[in-house]
C-alpha cells in the first residue's frame, strides 16, 4: 500500500524555549495552529529529557490525529517509535537515513535537513520523503546554522532536483514569516520544481495569536502572490 500523500504546504516546527514559546502551553499552541490551518507538525525540542519528549510527543500526537495531520519528531528515531507517530525529521548529524528507514519502515515519513547539493543528492537518492532545505534567511531561532542559502540557493537546489527528476518533496525553512512567505514561494519556484511547502517556527510558535498567524500564513501559501 503506498503511503498517503502528505500536504507539506504549511509545516509547523515547534520550539519549547522560553524565548519563543514564552509561558504558553505547547499543546495549546499546536492545537491553535492546527485550527488555523497548518498541514504538518514537527515536534522539535532540543532541551527536554527523553521522558518529557515521549510524554509530550504522545500528547501532541493525540491532538494531531484529531486533525488528521502527520506528526514528526525531530532528531530522535527512538522517540518517534515510542510515540507511534508518522515519522521523523533528521539532520546531517543525527542517525543516518538508511538506518532510520530500517528502524521505522517504509510507511514512515522521513525528512532530512539539507543545505547543499551534495546533501540534497544523498538524501534524495537515499529515499527521504522530503527535504528540509535551508537555512533560507538568518534566524534567531536556530543559531550557528551551517549555511544561509538565500532564495537564490533555494532556487538552485529546486532546479537541480527537477533536472535530476528526484521524486522527493521539498520544504524550505529559516526566517520565513507573513511578510516574506509569498516572495520566497514566488522567487524560488521557477522553471524547475516548485516548493511543496514552507516551514516556520517563530512565525507561529511566538505569535500572540497562533491560530490567526497560521490562518494568515495558510492563506498566503494557498493564494498566488499579487506580484506573480
Ligand atoms: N532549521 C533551519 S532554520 C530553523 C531550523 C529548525 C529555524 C527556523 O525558525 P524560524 O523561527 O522559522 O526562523
Ligand atoms: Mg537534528
Amino acid at each position: 500500500m503506498p503511503k498517503p500523500e502528505v500536504d507539506y504546504s504549511l509545516y509547523l516546527v515547534t520550539d519549547s524555549t522560553p524565548a519563543i514559546l514564552g509561558n504558553a502551553d505547547i499543546c495549546e499552541v499546536v492545537e491553535a495552529a492546527l485550527k488555523g490551518g497548518v498541514t504538518c507538525v514537527q515536534y522539535r525540542d532540543k532541551t527536554s529529557d527523553t521522558g518529557v519528549l515521549v510524554a509530550t510527543g504522545r500528547k501532541l500526537h493525540q491532538i494531531t490525529q484529531r486533525y488528521n495531520i502527520p506528526l514528526l519528531i525531530n532528531d530522535r528515531v527512538d522517540v518517534a517509535l515510542a510515540v507511534g507517530c508518522e515519522g521523523v525529521h533528521i539532520g546531517q548529524d543525527d542517525l543516518d537515513l538508511p538506518t532510520a528507514r530500517k528502524i521505522l519502515g517504509e510507511d514512515a515519513i522521513i525528512g532530512v535537513t539539507a543545505s547543499n547539493i551534495a546533501e540534497i543528492e544523498a538524501a534524495a537518492r537515499g529515499g527521504a520523503d522530503y527535504l528540509g532545505i535551508g537555512t533560507v534567511f538568518a534566524t534567531a531561532t536556530k543559531e550557528n546554522t551551517k549555511s544561509i542559502i538565500g532564495v537564490e540557493g533555494l532556487q538552485e537546489i529546486l532546479l537541480k532536483i527537477a533536472a535530476e527528476k528526484w521524486p522527493v518533496k521539498t520544504v524550505c525553512i529559516g526566517g520565513i514569516n507573513a511578510s516574506n512567505i509569498s516572495r520566497v514561494i514566488w522567487q524560488s519556484n521557477g522553471k524547475g520544481k516548485s516548493l511543496d511547502g514552507v516551514a516556520v517556527v517563530s512565525a507561529i510558535m511566538a505569535a500572540r495569536d497562533p491560530e490567526a498567524a497560521s490562518k494568515e500564513l495558510a492563506q498566503l501559501v494557498k493564494s498566488p502572490p499579487a506580484f506573480a
